[in-house]
Parts: structure tokens; C-alpha cells; sequence
């Protein structure tokens, strides 16, 4: 089956990165033709190195990679996925409705974990005035909605990572550093608490060292002295602030099973971490507006979920809110040692969530499962 995924950049890593990670997930594990449109090779080039941000047409990842710019004249695939309402090329979709077989156009949407998702997971809408259905596909965290995208070798590839620690050391040696004994990583929006919160770690009684990739958090690092460039490193106290360059997805995850916590942001570094089965703090993309915080609420009440008033749970739900300024939230500082004083309890929460949510549908699943039902 012939698939074609538009991704338009808007903003950060999040667009493509959910586009890139399903295109390969549904060429590799369902052996689909796809192709990926994206309309910013530039931003695509940070986290896949080795592609050509000036070809306009390359393979990776068993993936057909097609630089969009402008109207693309190319004859539409069978399924055809517009990623968070990117809006598909005008000359595209009049090709769409001249098909003989009308294809299967969805819009796949944002993670959320809010309640109206259920309501609209698997709406059709009609075309104003071609023979077209666009329908809308969204991913989440319970049944009723799409799943949530998660690779079929991806727990078993961590566990294994996970109980060897020969690869470990080579994993820190690949980043040019030596194996620490605890081990956090940053990737964060401006605005964050950072000062109190390194203040915090540099005065803490053991050793941490806190990895950040480039591009993150430069101008509030850049008062603890620690520069851009991958390489650079400064200590402060017990800790130690080192800054790598951008991972390509898997070197990520990797990163993310590596640490003892994480810090991460927007909704794919979010499963991510959630898959890591790490205790981590989300940053969510702060809205003026404020319609962040009950995005984040929602999403705190899906991942805690029906887990009980354990410690745990109420010093994670505590850091997250205090990490994102939300109103009544403890101080950074405080929520930062609540959470250190049980460094046990949280790992294994963050593992049992982890294996929770394992047991649901992954998105591409949920999606193929969708085109087939659609298709019949
Ligand atoms: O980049 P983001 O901040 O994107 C966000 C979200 O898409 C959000 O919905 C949107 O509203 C906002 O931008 C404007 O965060 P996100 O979604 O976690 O995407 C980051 C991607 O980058 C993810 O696929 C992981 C990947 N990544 C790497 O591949 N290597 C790295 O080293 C890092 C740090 C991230």
C-alpha cells in the first residue's frame, strides 16, 4: 500500500518528528511505500543527520523523502495522511478527486489528553465541492482514541540497553564522556525555573551531571557559563552542566533510558520519556492565553492516572506544576527535594506507568487498523 505523509514545519522539532518516526514506523513494520513531504529540510536535517536539506527527493529510513515547496505535481498515493491540519497542496488535492479510486485522505492530529478527543477521533468531514472525506485521526491515551505511537521493538531494544551495562559505557563513550553516577537530561522552552532549580543541584550532597543538547535553554546556560557548541562543559558545585549535540530519534531515546531523570517538552519528547519508564517533568508549550495549564492537568490525569495517592505520584505532579509556574504549585526547590527523597519510589512508578500504557494500541496500529476498515 502507497502512503504520503505532508508534514509542514511550524515551529520546533514536534511536526516533523511525529511525521518522521511514523513514516518509518509504518514502512519498517508494515512494509507500506511511504512518502514523506516536508516543507523545511532545514529543521528535518537536525534530527535526521545525513539528509540533504537541498534534495528534492532522497530515501532514509526505508522512507521516499520529498522536499515540499509550493504545489507539488506528483500523483496522490492510496492513503494520504495531512498531519496537523497542514493543509495539502491545492494541484495535490485536485488530483485526489480526479482518482478513480477516491484516496484515503486523514488528518492526523496533535496528541491530547483532553476529553473532547474521544468525541472527535474518526469524525469525517466532506469536501466543499470534490468527491472527498478528510477524516480525522487523533492519538491519545485511551481506547476510544487513536493510541499512542510507540515503535514494536521499542521496549524490548530499552530493557535490553537497559540490563547491559558494557553498552551503557560505550553509549556514554559515543557522547565523548565518562559513565557519572546520576545523570539528568534538559530539553526545555525558555521560561523555565532553571536558575533556582541549578542552584538546587549544585548545592545538592552527591554528584549529578545534566546533559543538554544544543539549541537548549542557551541564554539561561549561558549564565552558569556553559556555551552552545556540543562539547562544552562547566561544574558548579557537585554539578556538572555538559552540552551535546542534537541526537537523531533513536540516539535520543537513548539518551532518555540512559538518565535517572528527564526533563522534556512538546507532546513526542513527552511519550518518549513516558516510554524511557523514567521519572521525568513535561514542559509543556507555554500558550498566552494559559491554555497550557488545563492541557497539562489532563495530560497529569492520564499519566498518573488511577495510580493511587502515593508519594510518588504527588511529588511528580508537584515538580511538573511547580517546572511549569502553574498558580498554587510548590517552589521549584521544594518540589525538586520532595522528589529526590524517594529516588526508589519514583523510579518504579515511572516504570509501572511506562508498562501501563505499553498494554494499549500503538497509534500506528490504531491508524493502520483504521485505513483497513476505511478501505474495505
Ligand atoms: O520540538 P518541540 O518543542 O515541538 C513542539 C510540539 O510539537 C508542540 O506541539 C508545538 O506546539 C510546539 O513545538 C510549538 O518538542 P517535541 O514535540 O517533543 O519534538 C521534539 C522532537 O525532536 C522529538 O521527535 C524528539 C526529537 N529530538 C531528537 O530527535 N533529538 C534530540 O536530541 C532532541 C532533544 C529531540
Amino acid at each position: 500500500m502507497k502512503w504520503d505523509i505532508f508534514c509542514s514545519v511550524v515551529d520546533n522539532y514536534g511536526d516533523i518528528g511525529v511525521c518522521w518516526r511514523l513514516a518509518r514506523q509504518l514502512a519498517a513494520e508494515y512494509g507500506f511505500e511511504v512518502r514523506l513531504m516536508c516543507d523545511d529540510l532545514q529543521v528535518f536535517a537536525r534530527i535526521c543527520p545525513g539528509l540533504d536539506a537541498t534534495a528534492a527527493c532522497q530515501r532514509a529510513g526505508g522512507v521516499e523523502i520529498r522536499r515540499w515547496d509550493g504545489e507539488l505535481h506528483v500523483a496522490p498515493a492510496q492513503v494520504v495522511l495531512e498531519s496537523f491540519g497542514c493543509r495539502l497542496p491545492e494541484v495535490y488535492v485536485e488530483a485526489m478527486g480526479r482518482a478513480s479510486a477516491a484516496p484515503l485522505w486523514i488528518n492526523f492530529e496533535y496528541l491530547s489528553a483532553e476529553n473532547w478527543v474521544e468525541r472527535c477521533h474518526g469524525l469525517p468531514s466532506r469536501h466543499g465541492h470534490l468527491p472527498l472525506v478528510t477524516w480525522f485521526f487523533y492519538p491519545g491515551f485511551t481506547a476510544a482514541t487513536g493510541g499512542l505511537l510507540r515503535e514494536a521493538h521499542l521496549l524490548r531494544e530499552r530493557d535490553a540497553f537497559l540490563a547491559d551495562r558494557e553498552v551503557q559505557v560505550q553509549y556514554w563513550r559515543s557522547l565523548g564522556l565518562a559513565p557519572a553516577a546520576r545523570n539528568l537530561s534538559l530539553f526545555c522552552y525558555g521560561g523555565a525555573p532553571l536558575d533556582a532549580w541549578l542552584a538546587e543541584l549544585a548545592a545538592a550532597p552527591q554528584p549529578l551531571r545534566l546533559i543538554v543538547p544544543e539549541g537548549v535553554a542557551n541564554a539561561e546556560l549561558a549564565r552558569w557559563g556553559l556555551a552552545v557548541q556540543a562539547g562544552s562543559s562547566v561544574q558548579h558545585g557537585g554539578l556538572s552542566l555538559v552540552r551535546i549535540g542534537l541526537q537523531d530519534q533513536p540516539g535520543y531515546d537513548r539518551l532518555l533510558w540512559a538518565c535517572d531523570m528527564n526533563v522534556v517538552r512538546g507532546e513526542d519528547s513527552f511519550l518518549r520519556a513516558l516510554w524511557a519508564g523514567r521519572p521525568f517533568c513535561w514542559h509543556i508549550y507555554p500558550q498566552q492565553d494559559g491554555a497550557h495549564a488545563a492541557k497539562l492537568e489532563a495530560f497529569l490525569g492520564r499519566y498518573l492516572g488511577e495510580a493511587g495517592e502515593g508519594l510518588a505520584r504527588a511529588a511528580a505532579v508537584a515538580f511538573m506544576r511547580a517546572w511549569n509556574g502553574l498558580d498554587g504549585a510548590p517552589d521549584i526547590a521544594a518540589a525538586w527535594r520532595a522528589l529526590q527523597a524517594q529516588p526508589a519510589e519514583c523510579a518504579q512508578f515511572a516504570a509501572a506507568r511506562a508498562q501501563h500504557f505499553a498494554g494499549g494500541t500503538d497509534a500506528a496500529a490504531g491508524l493502520v487498523k483504521f485505513v483497513r476498515e476505511k478501505l474495505q
